[in-house]
Parts: structure tokens; C-alpha cells; sequence
């Protein structure tokens, strides 16, 4: 590629002609969050298919609203604002969905193999790279709208990023050279769209443990109101949950929380 970077609202409809999401379009040179922005359009009625762009967050969120950076030029952020009725058992695949969509459109375009780190992460030689958030909001215990928000450092990593538990890296500093943002956003909508027919199939759950991070390897899970959980992570439910096996031998599965590596 070379170093003209023609991200912009023509250049990524036209490239979005024959994918199922991406119509309307809704491109910001600059935004807060794409999810906030999705659930605002959410909430007035925007179709199912909505896509949501910014070349550039400055409030940008992950889990928790945690800070995620998305520097200008260099990165995708983008949210899907999706309305079909989907079941609980649906939903709780969407993180799942995201993640290996977003994995295989990094398999697709850049020769390199993406790990999935539970819940939420996309990792390649141990540092974060992008991140899911889902959000869905209910009317009478039904969701009406999901919104399904993906990052990706593409040609540069985060600003000012402070982990204590982790690194984190961009596709550009892995492979060796820049990548076309236009083509892997097309990539990643049109895997968005083929995994969406296949929610009711276990060829998510199938292919997302494919690629998981730390598979039967010892982890602790880091939960809110629970102390730290060992164990080895055998893998997940079709639901998402994760599939940890203790050392007394039972196996539990969680739901909501942080992994992070035992070093044994
Ligand atoms: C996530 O949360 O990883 C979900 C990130 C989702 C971002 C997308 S961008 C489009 C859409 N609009 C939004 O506002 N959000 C979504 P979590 O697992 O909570 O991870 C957050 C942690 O990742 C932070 O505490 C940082 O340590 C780290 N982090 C922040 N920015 C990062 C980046 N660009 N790359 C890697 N790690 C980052």
C-alpha cells in the first residue's frame, strides 16, 4: 500500500456496495464513540445494518468505560447496529462474533494468525490488538437493538496506553508494513454479515476456540465481587461462557470477567 491513506465515507460505501451491513453509512471524521453514536441511532430508529465509522474516537470506550484509543489516521472503530430478534443464547454469541470476524479479516488481508482471548480480545504475539464491545438495550425483558462495537489498531498502536497486565501492538508493527483500512473494514462487514446466518449453528463457538488464547493452559479470571479463579481453561460454551476446569477437577463455567496467564 502505499502511504495514502484514502479512508473516507465514499471510498468505504462504494466499498460496502454488496455487503449486507453497511447501509446507511453514517462516517465521522471525528467522534466521541462509535457506540454512543450507534445508540443514539439506535434509539431514533436507525435500520438493522447500520454502520457506524470514525477515522477517530476521543471518547472511545471498551468494557466497564474503560478508555479506548483510537488515534486519527491509523485505526478502525466501528459499530453495527443490529435489530433482528435474536435469542438469548444469540446474543451471548455476539463477542464471539466479533472476535472471529475481526480475526479472520486479519487472516484474510495480513498472512498472520490472530489469537482470541477471552471474552472479548484479539491478540497476535501476546499483545492486544482489538477489541469487542457489545451492547444491547431491552423493552419488557426483549432486546429491541444490539449494538456490536469493534477496534482494531491497524496502522498504529494506542495512545498513551498504560497495562500493567499486558501489551499492546498494531497490524502494521507485526507484519512489517501498512495496511489498507478500506479493504479491511470491507473484509470485517462482510464477515460480520456471513457469521450473523450462522448464529444458531456451533461453528462459532467451533472456530472462535480454534483460536483461543491460553487453551488448557493454567489462567486466573478476574471477576467484579469474586476473588481470583485458577484453573485450566478447557474452553467455551456455545453461549460464550468460559469452560474452566478447577483443581479439584470439577469444571465451572463464567461469565463475565478478566484472564490473565498463571505462570506455573
Ligand atoms: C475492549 O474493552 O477491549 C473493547 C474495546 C471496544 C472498542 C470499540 S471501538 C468502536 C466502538 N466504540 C467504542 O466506544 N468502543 C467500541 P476492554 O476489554 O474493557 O479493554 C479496555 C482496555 O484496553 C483498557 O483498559 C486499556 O488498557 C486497553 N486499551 C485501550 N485502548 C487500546 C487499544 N487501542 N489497543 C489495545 N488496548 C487498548
Amino acid at each position: 500500500m502505499n502511504d495514502r491513506d484514502h479512508f473516507s465515507s465514499t471510498t468505504i460505501s462504494e466499498s460496502l456496495v454488496k455487503e449486507k451491513f453497511g447501509n446507511p453509512l453514517y462516517y465521522y471524521n471525528s467522534i466521541g464513540s462509535t457506540n454512543n453514536e450507534a445508540k443514539i441511532l439506535a434509539a431514533n430508529g436507525a435500520p438493522e445494518g447500520s454502520l457506524i465509522v470514525a477515522d477517530e474516537q476521543t471518547a472511545g470506550r471498551g468494557r466497564f468505560n474503560r478508555h479506548w484509543s483510537t488515534p486519527k489516521g491509523s485505526s478502525l472503530a466501528v459499530s453495527f447496529i443490529l435489530r433482528s430478534k435474536l435469542s438469548s443464547p444469540e446474543i451471548s454469541q455476539m463477542p464471539m462474533l466479533g472476535g472471529l470476524a475481526t480475526a479472520y479479516a486479519i487472516e484474510q488481508l495480513c498472512n498472520t494468525s490472530p489469537k482470541l482471548k477471552w471474552p472479548n480480545d484479539i491478540w497476535i504475539k501476546q499483545k492486544k490488538i482489538a477489541g469487542i464491545l457489545v451492547e444491547t438495550s431491552y423493552t419488557e425483558d426483549l432486546p429491541e437493538w444490539l449494538i456490536l462495537g469493534i477496534g482494531v489498531n491497524v496502522n498504529s498502536g494506542p495512545l498513551e496506553f498504560t497495562n500493567p497486565y499486558y501489551d499492546a501492538s498494531c497490524l502494521a508493527d507485526i507484519i512489517g508494513h501498512k495496511v489498507d483500512r478500506v479493504n479491511l473494514l470491507q473484509q470485517l462487514v462482510h464477515n460480520v454479515g456471513l457469521l450473523y446466518n450462522q448464529l444458531d449453528q456451533n461453528s462459532i463457538r467451533e472456530e472462535w476456540q480454534k483460536r483461543m488464547l491460553w487453551k488448557n493452559q493454567h489462567i486466573e479470571v478476574i471477576g467484579s465481587g469474586h476473588k481470583p479463579i485458577e484453573g485450566i481453561a478447557l474452553g467455551v460454551e456455545i453461549n460464550g461462557a468460559l469452560l474452566l476446569q478447577l483443581h479439584t477437577g470439577d469444571c465451572i463455567k463464567i461469565y463475565s470477567g478478566e484472564t490473565r496467564l498463571k505462570s506455573n
